[in-house]
């Protein structure tokens, strides 16, 4: 029996910035029964040059963010597609492309395309009455679901934050407990403490783009030292470890080739020697972008020295771009990759990317947007697919939303955490897609 889809609508709601973004409907049918899923697409601000293109307006409204091109691109892919069959995702997503015709979906908008694409799997997934974690078993052949664990960035900075902290993310990784639940409760524990131990040096308490607090702190030392203290303070030495997302090609000067960092600018060895220091001070376990997304041989000796010890993750690097992840592997320029679903534009080349960093032993860590909503579709992929996911604080409703999903995931279907099974092998090999 085949599925057709038989309408799309799309329309602008806000996010998390008071930017708008669009949320796409579709509707499909199948032997006379209708039924329809929705999606709604984040927006970074620390974007990748290589990224898929978001479509905005650029006019007077919402200061140049307004997304009615993006909203009519999604009225030209239903005007082409309705009555099409969708039941092959990967096919449906390949016509998307298509219709596109651009190698950086620059003419429809990958923010419309995306819309469709995930619009129109949610849809079918509520076809077969599947949670969506499950529905994406037909896509990728993972039948081991495990709760992710989650890096949760308490500590805000670079163009998240308006303070002078230079590196953009300072996350905590509850790895070492039992369950999901367990792990989330320390990273609220730790994120409480952490605004107590604030307060009283002094600090501001308030909060950056996703929900971590952006002190006037100017030293990645300072930071880290800080949520020791709070990680000290709550109890969970060894149980609870440090990730950072550096975002460096914010920090990075294209006509100098140097970084700013304190104020100065500084070569890649001098921003290394940074990395060692922080690496033998502190439990970090992953670092993001720690170099510019062009600087590739910085990339490589840095995963030369560290990539048995820490997780080595291209964010702004590959893009969630099959030809940059594999350009990466040939060069081993990282172990592991950021995962989003707007970089790239699609789902299916989302799982592909994936299936492909897991078939060369790369740890997939699933991500928000810096700008989100209530949508929390990643909480699902995640536990399909992801070891990781990174989605903010545990602290304001649109990165709760996808900590509380996964808390749903877990309740309603017993799925256990991954915790220190650290371990790729539970996400399958490319070779079960198409
Ligand atoms: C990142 C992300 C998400 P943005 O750099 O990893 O935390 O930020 O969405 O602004 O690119
Ligand atoms: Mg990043």
């Amino acid at each position: 029996m085949k599925t057709y889809l038989r309408d799309l609508k799309a329309f602008w709601v806000l996010d998390s910035r008071s930017n708008p973004t669009v949320e796409v409907w579709a509707f499909i049918q199948r032997n006379g029964s209708f039924y329809s899923g929705s999606f709604i697409v984040p927006s970074g601000a620390s974007t990748g040059e290589f990224e898929a293109l978001e479509l905005r307006d650029q006019d007077k409204e919402f200061h140049g963010k307004g997304v009615k091109k993006a909203m009519q691109s999604v009225n030209y892919i239903r005007d082409h597609l309705v009555n099409t069959v969708v039941d092959d995702l990967f096919l449906f997503d390949n016509k998307l492309i298509e219709l596109d015709g651009t190698e950086n979906k620059g003419r429809l908008g990958a923010n419309a395309i995306l819309g469709v694409s995930v619009a129109v799997s949610k849809a079918l997934a509520n076809s077969y009455n599947l949670p969506f974690f499950k529905f994406l078993t037909l896509l990728t052949g993972s039948k081991d679901y495990y709760l992710p664990v989650p890096f949760m960035n308490i500590i805000n900075g670079g163009v998240h934050a308006d303070n002078d902290l230079d590196f953009q993310e300072f996350m905590i990784c509850p790895v070492y407990f039992d369950t999901f639940d367990e792990a989330l409760r320390a990273g609220s524990e730790i994120y409480n403490h952490l605004k107590k131990i604030l307060k009283n040096d002094g600090h501001n308490v308030s909060v950056g783009d996703e929900g971590g607090f952006a002190p006037h702190l100017s030293t990645p030392f300072q930071a880290c030292d800080y949520i020791m203290k709070a990680i000290e303070n709550a109890g969970y030495l060894d149980k609870v470890f440090i990730a950072l997302d550096v975002a460096a090609s914010s920090m990075f000067d294209n006509q100098q080739k140097l970084y700013k960092y304190q104020g100065n600018l500084i070569n890649s060895n001098e921003l290394s020697k940074i990395y060692d220091e922080l690496i033998s001070k502190y439990p970090i376990i992953s670092i993001e972008d720690p170099f510019a997304e062009e600087d590739w041989e910085s990339w490589i000796s840095f995963t030369q020295k560290y990539s048995e010890r820490i997780n080595i993750v291209g964010d702004d690097l590959f893009v969630t771009n099959l030809k940059r992840l594999n350009k990466g592997i040939k060069l081993k320029a990282a172990n592991s990759i950021l995962i989003k679903l707007n970089q790239i534009g699609t789902l299916t080349e989302t799982i592909r990317a994936i299936l492909l960093a897991k078939d060369n032993g790369f740890i997939s860590i699933i991500s928000h947007r810096s700008g989100e909503t209530e949508d929390n579709t990643i909480s699902h992929i995640a536990t399909n697919l992801g070891y990781c996911i990174k989605t903010g604080a545990p602290a304001r409703s649109e990165r709760n939303s996808k900590y509380n999903e996964l808390r749903r995931i877990q309740e309603f279907y017993n799925i256990p955490f991954i915790n220190d099974k650290v371990l790729n092998k539970f996400i399958p090999s490319s070779s079960t897609i198409k």
